[in-house]
């Protein structure tokens, strides 16, 4: 690939985390000229560039090398490295950025009795992170089926496709809707910027210090 002398950060095209990394952005003194088709965004003072994506392929465009940074909740980021084989290991948390925050969490039928993660033994648990939730079972000795569904995860106990789910959870009022219950939970998370273990060498190396500490005093006005 070839050198590139402007930083690229990849963060999410549309949704949850969209506008709060945006406006993060603006307050670091990042500002970007919107192109038409919405997918590259030109940095107009500092060379730094944005990449607007599915928020799913954010930890692989920095593997890849496509991006230098990324914005993205650690839920994306731990599934990638935990499923994507040998470049995914050198990914890691930069700043952790106190926006997007959610826990990933078993849910059971309200019904169900439950008194701990042995009781999931033998059942069919459904989610969109069979990474996160594989690991989760073989710390707890538990041999369970995973269904791994790409979204609509909370119904699939009512349509009879899974006993339990194991899906992100904010307020808890999507599980009270479907008649759920939390039990467990395997990930606190929230968004983080992500890059590689080792900065790069050259300029953008530069750039990506300059912009932690422009992040960590706005994160520190914050709190
Ligand atoms: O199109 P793209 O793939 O980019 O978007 P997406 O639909 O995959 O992601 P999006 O925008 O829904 O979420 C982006 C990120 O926001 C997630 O990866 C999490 O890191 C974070 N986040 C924070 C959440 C939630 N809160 C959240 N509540 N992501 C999803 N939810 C969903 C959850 O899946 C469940 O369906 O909201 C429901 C639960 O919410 P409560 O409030 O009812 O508990
Ligand atoms: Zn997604």
């Amino acid at each position: 690939m070839k050198p590139r002398d402007r930083l690229r950060i990849a963060m999410q095209k549309s949704g949850r985390l969209t506008e709060p990394a945006l406006d993060l952005l603006n307050r670091c003194g990042l500002t970007f000229r919107q192109s038409r088709d919405k997918l590259f965004c030109f940095g107009e003072g500092e060379p730094v560039d944005l990449l607007l994506v599915r928020d799913d392929d954010i930890p692989g465009l920095i593997a890849q090398g496509v991006c230098d940074l990324g914005i993205v909740g650690r839920n994306v980021l731990n599934e990638f490295k935990g499923t994507a084989g040998d470049g995914a290991a050198t990914l890691t948390e930069w700043r952790s950025l106190g926006f997007g925050r959610c826990r990933l969490s078993i849910a059971v039928p309200q019904d169900v009795a439950y008194n701990g993660p042995n009781d999931l033994s033998g059942l069919r648990i459904a989610t969109s992170y069979p990474g996160l939730l594989g690991t989760w079972l073989r710390e707890q000795g538990v041999v369970a089926t995973t269904i791994t569904l790409a979204g609509s995860v909370e119904i699939a106990p009512k349509l009879g496709t899974a006993d339990v789910i194991c899906d992100l959870v904010q307020s808890g009022g999507t599980l009270v809707a479907n008649q759920l219950r939390e039990t467990d939970v395997l990930l606190q998370s929230e968004a983080v910027l992500a890059g590689p273990d080792a900065l790069p060498t050259d300029e953008r190396g530069d750039m990506i210090e300059l912009l932690l500490k422009r992040l960590d005093g706005v994160i520190q006005v914050r709190e």
